[in-house]
């Protein structure tokens, strides 16, 4: 059955961490950036890292997050979400299925998982999904999905086809982000728009501001 804790996501945007695209910045700094710009939802993603360093990363920003009444999601790894005290875990088509990490983790934590067609996402919210990633939205060159830009129209038609929050993601920056919202996106995750960006904190402020514009 679904888990009805979350009906929305408290926040427009869904902001990335990712160590290996911070350009040598420390990914605590980052985070603090992140953070003090209003960054209400944060997942930590670490595809590179050894487990107990994604471990020791996962606990400081569950702490610095948690202080600032930040959701904390971990990516991947459903053992890290629960050894950090996590809100949540995100998971891919590849990774531990939903009713497995469902087990592990019990009701009360966020699960979301990436779909990429209208039968993943129909199955993802049966299944008791919190809420979906869809996409990849636009062109992307942080992730090799193995699937085409969805595009828009595609995104509309998941939004008509489900009831759960949809995370919007895949080439998402500054400038088209307003059209994932439009189409009917309740959260907009950013990777290497953030991460690239000179000014993180201006540049979250910046992407906050435009969803007040809408
Ligand atoms: N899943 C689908 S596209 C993508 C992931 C993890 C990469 C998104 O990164 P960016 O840099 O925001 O395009
Ligand atoms: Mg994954």
């Amino acid at each position: 059955m679904r888990n009805k804790k979350i009906r929305s996501l408290p926040s427009p945007l869904y902001a990335i961490l990712d160590p290996s695209q911070t350009e040598g910045r420390p990914c605590s700094s980052v985070l603090q950036e992140l953070l003090n710009a209003g960054a209400r939802i944060i997942q930590l993603r670490a595809k590179e890292m050894a487990a107990r360093e994604f471990l020791d990363l996962a606990r400081e920003a569950r702490t610095l997050s948690r202080a600032r009444g930040c959701l904390f999601i971990v990516n991947d790894r459903a053992d890290i979400a629960l050894a950090a005290e996590a809100d949540g875990v995100h998971l891919g088509q590849e990774d531990l299925p939903l009713y497995v990490a469902r087990r592990l983790l019990g009701t009360d934590k966020i699960i979301g998982i990436s779909t990429h067609d209208l039968e993943q996402a129909r199955e993802a919210e049966q299944g008791g999904a919190d809420y979906i990633g869809f996409g990849p939205i636009f062109g992307t060159a942080t992730k090799d999905t193995g699937y085409s830009a969805r595009g828009l129209t595609m995104l509309k038609e998941i939004r008509q086809a489900v009831k759960i929050p949809i995370v919007a993601i895949g080439g998402i920056n500054e400038n088209n982000v307003a059209q994932v919202w439009q189409a009917g996106a309740d959260s907009a995750a950013i990777i290497s728009d953030l991460m690239r960006a000179g000014d993180v904190t201006e540049k979250v402020k910046r992407i906050l501001a435009l969803r007040q514009t809408l």
